[in-house]
């Protein structure tokens, strides 16, 4: 595909390269995350595709999260509308039957940190870039689903730093609490999670399948029990008048950064 999500799959290999392209940052807005969302489904229903790498078509960015534009001054059906395709995109990729790689070749804060969190395994350059799950520092709070990846990514004690801080990360940072698995020049990053997947592709699929539902079927439930609830709670915090005041100090902080 050539859209702001491009999917490339080796039929051969069997392995699908999921691209984000939103120039400038991959903010994933309503449009972005419904075609996310449908991208894995489409995937997740082609038998000749066993794995998946979510990167970046943007240099320097592998996603900065969710669009904030989103969040600031929209209505309460936009917000629903927007944290539903968010939460099936989510659904899909922390779901998917497929070994999926995340190859972080640049900034990955918040949605960012979730995306690549939620996949099997990942990858980040060395460097400058950095990861987390930011939001506090927005004055927004991560959803309990956010906080459910991260818990069974890192555990109870670095979570409860990571998301009270909203801590950001260096990829070595990142390593030596196992955010991410490897670290590597940026230029070795892909051919890492290709060598990588070799691994994970000697798994019979079946037995792999079943043990990554397993492992993974309780926090999926918690969010598929409670959707509408938890969008609806999304749209009311974010109407607030004190969650809209701190996320319009934030960005102008961000332009104020570029000057
Ligand atoms: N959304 C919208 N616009 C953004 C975002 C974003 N997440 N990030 C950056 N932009 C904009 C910038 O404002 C800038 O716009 P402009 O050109 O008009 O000034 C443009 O994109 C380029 O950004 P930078 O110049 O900052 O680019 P850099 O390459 O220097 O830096 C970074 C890239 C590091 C990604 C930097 O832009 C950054 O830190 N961005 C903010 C990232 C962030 O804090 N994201 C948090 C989003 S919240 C989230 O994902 C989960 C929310 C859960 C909600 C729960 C509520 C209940």
């Amino acid at each position: 595909g050539v859209g702001q999500v491009q999917v490339d799959m080796n039929s051969e290999t069997g392995v699908a390269t999921v691209r984000l392209n939103r120039p400038p940052v991959n903010s994933l807005n309503l449009d972005v995350l419904t075609e996310l969302g449908i991208a894995l489904e489409k995937l997740d229903a082609d038998r000749t595709c066993r794995a998946m790498v979510l990167a970046s078509a943007v240099p320097g960015i592998f996603s900065a999260g969710l669009d904030i534009l989103e969040m600031y001054q929209s209505t309460p059906e936009r917000c629903v509308a927007f944290w539903r395709a968010l939460q099936d995109a989510w659904l899909g990729l922390y779901g998917s039957r497929l070994v999926t790689m995340a190859a972080i070749e640049g900034h990955s804060p918040a949605g960012g940190c979730l995306l690549a969190m939620s996949c099997d395994y990942r990858v980040m350059a060395d460097g400058k870039f950095q990861i987390g799950l930011n939001e506090t520092r927005l004055g927004i709070v991560a959803p309990f689903w956010f906080e459910d990846v991260m818990l069974n990514t890192i555990g109870h004690r670095e979570t409860e730093k990571a998301l009270q801080l909203g801590a950001m990360y260096s990829a070595q940072q990142a390593l030596s609490i196992g955010l991410v698995d490897k670290v590597v020049p940026l230029a070795e990053v892909m051919p890492t999670v290709q060598g990588e997947l070799k691994n994970w592709l000697q798994i019979p699929d079946a037995a792999r399948v079943i043990t990554k539902t397993s492992m993974r079927k309780q926090v999926l439930d918690r969010l598929r029990s409670q959707k509408e609830k938890d969008a609806q709670f999304f749209a009311d915090f974010i109407g607030r008048d004190s969650v809209q005041r701190s996320l319009g100090a934030y960005i102008a902080s961000l332009q104020k950064r570029k000057s």
